[in-house]
C-alpha cells in the first residue's frame, strides 16, 4: 500500500471530525484531493448515523468512472485511492495500518449503489457481483436515462436510511473535468452530474457529501473548468439549484 501510515493518520482524524460534526446534525463536506479521504468520511459518517433514521444507518451511492473497492492483496497498484469501500465496509478488516476500524464503522454494502461506472478491475467485479452491489454504469444510463437512473438508485437503497454521497470527478466525461488523475472517456455530461446531486438532495435524506480527485497540478488550461463543474455539483447537491 503507498503512503499508508500517513493515510491511515489523517483518515482517522477525518473519521473522528466527522463522527462529531454528523454526531451534531451537521451536512459534512469534505473535498479533495485523493479518494482514500473517503475511509475517513464514510466510517465517520456510517459510525455516526448507526442509531438514526430509524436503524437504517447510512446508504451510500458512490459516483465514479472506477469501483475503488480494492483490497490491499487484490490492488495491481497499491494505491489507496482504489480501495475506499474496501476499508469502509469490512471486506479488508483489521489490516494494518487501517486496523482501528472496527465494525462499527462499516458501511453497508447492499446499501452501496453505484453510478458511472466503466473502468472496473476483474477482481472488482467478481466482489462487486458476489456482494450483489448494485451498479448502473453509462450503458444503463444512456439506455435508460439519467432521471429513470435515480428512481432505481432511490428504491433500491430505500425510503429510510441517510445517504452519503461520494462523487469523484473522474466520473464527468473528461471534457467537463480534465483535471483529475486518472480520467476514462465516455464519463457523464455535466447536466446529468447536477442532476443527481439535485436528485439526492431534494430526498432530504442527504447528510454527507465528498466531492473528490481534482488535482490543480495536471492540467492548468483545463484547472477553472474543472472546479467549475465541482462547485456547480456541489450546489445542486446542496439545494442551490432548486427549480
Ligand atoms: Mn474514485
Amino acid at each position: 500500500m503507498k503512503n499508508a501510515w500517513a493515510v491511515s493518520r489523517e483518515t482517522r482524524k477525518l473519521s473522528e471530525l466527522v463522527h462529531s460534526l454528523r454526531e451534531q446534525g451537521r451536512f459534512t463536506l469534505v473535498l479533495g484531493g485523493d479518494h482514500s479521504i473517503a475511509i475517513g468520511s464514510l466510517t465517520g459518517v456510517a459510525r455516526a448515523t448507526r442509531q438514526t433514521h430509524n436503524g437504517r444507518g447510512v446508504s451510500v451511492v458512490w459516483v465514479d468512472a472506477h469501483a475503488d473497492i480494492n483490497t490491499p492483496s487484490t490492488s495491481l497498484s497499491g494505491y489507496l485511492h482504489g480501495m475506499p469501500l474496501a476499508f469502509a465496509s469490512g471486506l479488508a478488516e483489521g489490516v494494518a495500518p487501517f486496523d482501528w476500524i472496527r465494525a462499527d464503522h462499516w458501511i453497508d454494502l447492499s446499501r452501496l449503489v453505484y453510478i458511472a461506472l466503466r473502468d472496473v478491475d476483474e477482481e472488482e467485479r467478481k466482489t462487486v457481483a458476489s456482494h450483489g452491489i448494485k451498479v448502473f454504469d453509462m450503458e444503463d444510463i444512456a439506455r435508460l436515462g439519467i432521471q429513470k437512473v435515480m428512481e432505481l438508485v432511490l428504491q433500491h437503497i430505500g425510503d429510510a436510511s441517510a445517504i452519503h454521497l461520494s462523487f469523484d470527478i473522474d466520473s464527468l466525461d473528461p471534457k467537463y473535468a480534465p483535471c483529475t488523475g486518472f480520467p476514462v472517456e465516455g464519463g457523464l455530461s455535466l447536466s446529468d452530474s447536477c442532476y443527481i446531486g439535485r436528485c439526492l438532495h431534494k430526498s432530504g435524506r442527504l447528510v454527507a457529501m465528498d466531492l473528490v480527485e481534482i488535482n490543480p497540478l495536471l492540467e492548468s488550461d483545463g484547472l477553472q473548468q474543472t472546479l467549475g463543474s465541482a462547485q456547480l455539483i456541489v450546489s445542486h447537491a446542496l439545494g442551490f439549484n432548486e427549480e
